[in-house]
């Protein structure tokens, strides 16, 4: 089951069920987002994919009107999840342990951490940093050298377990955390830091998510000018062991976001600009695009 959640105007935020062009809107006074669902499967025990079709329908849209630039005046979709928390997990593929050593003073950091059992894992974002499909994906004042991230995401429901899928763009300061590791912090998280959608891909609907093709193009005035792709397959850690260490005596709670890091390392000369386009699509889930702005400008 796909799940969204969109805008309309003078009615508000709405959560619904997608297939194909359809959105079946199924908020009640109750359930208001995917969180409500997600939370109500927790204490009840049972699947996200049960209470929303258990919901009652009460308006159909066009998925086509509803994924149109974020506006207030017109429909649009909204970031697919409100979570209270998202976390990312670092240095997952090979290539990004290679490039990151390559370019950074400290070499060996990340084949340590490529390697060693304890992953990387660190506070990415808030709901209130996070950004939806179409809607803008930020650039911190203070960094010249920021790069789109693909990554694929998954959100952590009742009893630790996965309970479905999106698509996010760990937008990253790479100067601010090649200055020194100890900026990693500023590097990740500021307004706009976490592109998530379009979709919540229910976890039925993924029984293999090690086997999914991921792309990213980056368009500029109209031209791509990178694209590049990867399978999940080359991920080097499961995401149980990625949950299991990101739990250890951390009280998580439900409907956190855990991004699962990039293999997808996108060349400096290709750093975001204003006004640039990223799109970032994974096989089964969907494409995120994301315009870019520079903050403080
Ligand atoms: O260690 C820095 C961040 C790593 C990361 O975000 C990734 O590998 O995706
Ligand atoms: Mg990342």
């Amino acid at each position: 089951m796909k799940l969204v959640q969109f805008y309309i105007p003078e009615i508000g935020s709405r959560v619904g069920i997608m297939e194909g062009d359809h959105v079946s809107d199924i908020t009640t006074s109750e359930v208001c987002g995917t969180l409500e669902i997600i939370r109500k499967a927790a204490s009840e025990n049972t699947s996200v994919d049960e209470i929303a079709a258990g919901l009652t329908v009460n308006a159909e849209y066009s998925y086509e009107s509803l994924n149109t630039k974020s506006d207030d005046s017109k429909p649009h979709l909204l970031m697919p999840i409100y979570p209270p928390e998202v976390w990312g997990c670092g240095v997952t593929y090979k290539r990004s342990a290679e490039m990151r050593d390559e370019d950074t003073g400290e070499k060996g950091i990340y084949d340590y951490v490529y390697s060693a059992e304890r992953p990387e894992i660190f506070f990415k974002a808030t709901a209130s940093r996070c950004v939806g499909n179409k809607d803008y994906i930020c650039i911190r004042r203070d960094s010249e050298l920021t790069a789109a991230e693909p990554e694929m995401a998954y959100v952590i429901g009742g009893k630790q377990g996965i309970v479905g899928y999106t698509v996010c763009n760990d937008v990253s300061a790479w100067d601010i955390e090649r200055e020194n590791p100890l900026y990693l912090p500023q590097s990740k998280v500021f307004y706009g830091c976490c592109a998530l959608g379009p979709v919540l891909v229910t976890a039925s609907e993924i029984p293999d998510p090690y086997n999914l093709d991921i792309k990213c193009r980056i368009i500029r005035k109209d031209e791509v000018i990178f694209s590049g792709n990867i399978s999940s397959s080359a991920i080097k850690r499961k995401f149980e062991e990625l949950t299991e260490f990101l739990c250890r005596d951390n009280p998580i709670l439900v409907g956190t976001v855990m991004t699962t890091g990039t293999g997808i390392m996108i060349p400096n000369d290709y750093a975001l600009e204003p006004g640039d386009v990223v799109e970032i699509d994974i096989e089964d889930i969907g494409i995120l695009e994301n315009p870019v702005k520079k903050l403080g400008v």
